[in-house]
């Protein structure tokens, strides 16, 4: 393998990064630097091929390019010029798309080539659990500062649209982060429990930082909530016990078994304090939440030991670790027991920033797709003039338009309740669709991307086309922060919780939504899709109440399900009644409505949910099997 010299850096010919650079450079000077590749340089000569192209031809395709994301998306920019009409907006997620092309894509790409690795003991033996990650990884902090990609939802610079705007930029910036979304993610979580504090809060230094756009200033944090029983059952599966300290503070023994971007500066993690005989108490009701710095002043962990770095399918860009927590000083920040309620509030901004990611996958692989369809030839044509291959994308790109503006009601919703303007309709709304918003979008993105792979032939299974990743991160999306399935059961949670409250919320927006559309509209049969799966979803909702809570458990899915195709096509139909609406977005709501909303309703006629259906389900999957069941 060849090493080259570029600048103050030496970069191999498989273009892996391994020397530090001069933390003078900007990080787009260190980007133009570190790609540039000999490969790229012309070979022919201006008399044509020169003879050693000959024997394995002269024709290489184009390849997909990526073109600024937000100028690319009709979709966004007329949601904006709908909703938040502000030339400053528009200027800088213009300049932000800019800066994406020229500059945040290629540090992904880098993130990618360049894993992070763990260094256990320096060369005399002493244990360090350093986390050592790429340059570009460096430079996703500072971009993320500077960018205000945490600030701009608190600085609440366009009031309750701050939120929109935020997560608008953030939208652009996924795909091509390198994963730095995911401690973003937990840093805006992590800023959103600290606000709810209030201003007294002893840890009101860490919410200045988190949402600082100072590069130097700037912190990241972790969310350690799974231990080796697992993530879901936080309640049964924490073992993590926090000492009491003479100075009110409290020291965690326990140890995490996933804790995603270990590199940030702080985290927050629940443990159970246990009484003056040493017992704790189980279950939710002991679990309490707890603020913690990851290092100390001289960069050295806290009480921390790094087991091992995990070895993921995909997100491969960010460390993800195995801790032993072994008297991690930290600060008690819930009410003593109110450890999972308190931490809700991260979960809620996580899981929204999780349908970012999902949605923003889904754009940037219709964005590739469709640009390669204008410069790849077959069969006497462009793809872009082959109809099938045409009716694929435009099937994903139906499937991201629903998800977009469902990901923007939710972000919508959400700045409405910062800004203490939300009726209680809204917040009902808001808790309810942040969920199925997640679990929705996060099947959605793998299908679309996955389908966009086929649209680049073999090529979209080649691993430096850089496509591949594109489906390995998607995998995740479904998986973290709550599985479908975990997600479907806290659907029933919060309607259990509001007695239904939050499903009148759900059906009288949805009926709002698709008012004003006249008989003749081309929309009518949309329309009547919605209404049809509206009023059957009420009728099956009202029997409910009725049947035992094991049947409502097995229509969980498909329930998260309906709700979500239902109120996707109402935002459909209702963005494609807009004045500003065009012929391509009442194409995209009748499309929606073709398929079957009423999924839990289908499957209920077909007996899915009868007692007996759980027996013959799992004869159905341990048939020839040696297990007992
Ligand atoms: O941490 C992980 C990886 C980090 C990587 C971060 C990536 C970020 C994404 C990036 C995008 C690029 S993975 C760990 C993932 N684990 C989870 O997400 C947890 C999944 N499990 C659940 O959600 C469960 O349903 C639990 C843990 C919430 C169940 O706990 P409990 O204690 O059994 O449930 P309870 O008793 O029903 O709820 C306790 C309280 C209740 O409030 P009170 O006490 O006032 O009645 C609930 O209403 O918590 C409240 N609560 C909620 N409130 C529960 N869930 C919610 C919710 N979603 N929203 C509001």
């Amino acid at each position: 393998m060849a090493l080259l010299w570029l600048g103050q850096q030496v970069v191999s010919t498989s273009n892996r990064v391994w020397f530090p650079l001069s933390r003078s450079l900007s990080c787009s000077s260190r980007v133009q630097q570190s790609w540039t590749d000999s490969r790229e340089q012309p070979v022919e000569s201006p008399e044509g091929p020169v003879f050693s192209r000959s024997s394995i031809g002269t024709f290489f395709q184009d390849k997909p390019l990526l073109k600024n994301p937000f100028l690319e998306d009709a979709l966004l920019r007329n949601y904006l010029r709908r909703h938040l009409p502000s030339r400053d907006v528009e200027e800088d997620l213009t300049k932000f798309g800019e800066r994406i092309v020229q500059e945040v894509d290629a540090l992904g790409l880098e993130c990618e080539e360049n894993p992070p690795r763990l260094k256990h003991f320096d060369a005399w033996g002493r244990r360090v659990d350093r986390i050592l990650t790429c340059p570009a990884w460096a430079c996703m902090k500072e971009i993320s500062a500077e960018e205000g990609l945490v600030a701009a939802g608190y600085e609440r610079r366009y009031g309750e649209w701050s939120r929109v705007y935020q997560m608008s930029k953030l939208f652009l910036y996924a795909p091509s982060a390198g994963l730095y979304s995911c401690p973003l993610a937990m840093t805006d979580g992590a800023a959103k429990v600290i606000k709810s504090l209030g201003e007294a809060s002893s840890v009101e230094e860490a919410f200045q930082r988190l949402t600082s756009r100072d590069p130097k200033r700037f912190w990241t944090s972790g969310q350690w909530m799974t231990e080796r029983k697992g993530g879901s059952d936080v309640a049964s599966g924490t073992e993590t016990v926090a000492w009491p300290q003479a100075d009110g503070t409290h020291k965690l023994q326990g140890f995490k078994w996933f804790t995603s971007a270990t590199d940030a500066d702080m985290t927050l993690t629940l443990a159970r304090i246990p009484d003056k005989d040493g017992r704790t108490k189980q279950g939710s009701g002991g679990l309490s939440l707890f603020y913690a710095e990851v290092r100390d002043g001289q960069g050295n962990l806290n009480g921390i030991e790094v087991q091992r770095l995990k070895d993921k399918l995909g997100t491969r860009q960010m460390p993800t670790a195995e801790v032993l927590l072994h008297g991690l000083p930290a600060h008690r920040i819930s009410e003593e027991g109110r450890g999972v309620a308190s931490i809700a509030n991260m979960l809620t901004l996580t899981r929204i920033h999780n349908t970012v990611s999902a949605v923003a996958s889904m754009r940037r692989m219709v964005q590739l797709s469709r640009e390669y369809a204008t410069k790849r030839f077959v069969f006497g044509k462009f793809l872009k003039d082959h109809p099938l291959h045409v009716q694929t994308m435009a099937r994903m790109e139906v499937e991201t338009r629903a998800a977009f503006l469902l990901l923007m009601e939710v972000c919508r919703l959400l700045g409405r309740e910062e800004g203490g303007v939300a009726s209680d309709m809204e917040l009902h709304l808001l808790r309810l669709l942040t969920t199925v918003a997640k679990l929705y979008t996060g099947k959605q993105a793998v299908a679309v991307v996955s389908e966009g792979l086929e649209c680049f032939g073999g090529q979209g299974y080649i691993e430096d086309t850089g496509l591949p990743r594109m489906l390995r991160d998607a995998q995740v999306l479904s998986i973290w922060e709550g599985t479908t399935n975990i997600l479907a059961l806290d659907v029933l949670r919060c309607i259990s919780k509001t007695s239904g409250q939050v499903l009148d919320s759900f059906f009288a927006d949805v009926k709002m939504k698709t008012l004003g559309v006249g008989a003749d509209h081309a929309l009518r049969p949309a329309v009547g899709a919605v209404n049809s799966a509206l009023s059957t979803l009420e009728q099956f909702m009202r029997s409910a109440v009725q049947r035992p809570p094991a049947v409502m458990e097995m229509a969980a899915r498909d329930l998260a399900y309906t709700l979500a195709r239902v109120y996707m096509g109402a935002l459909l139909i209702n963005h494609a009644c807009w004045d500003g609406a065009s012929q391509a977005d009442v194409y995209a709501a009748l499309r929606w409505c073709e398929q079957d909303l009423c999924p839990v309703v289908t499957k209920d006629a077909r007996s899915n949910y009868d007692p007996k259906t759980k027996a013959m389900d799992s004869a159905l999957v341990y048939e020839g099997s040696s297990l007992e069941t």
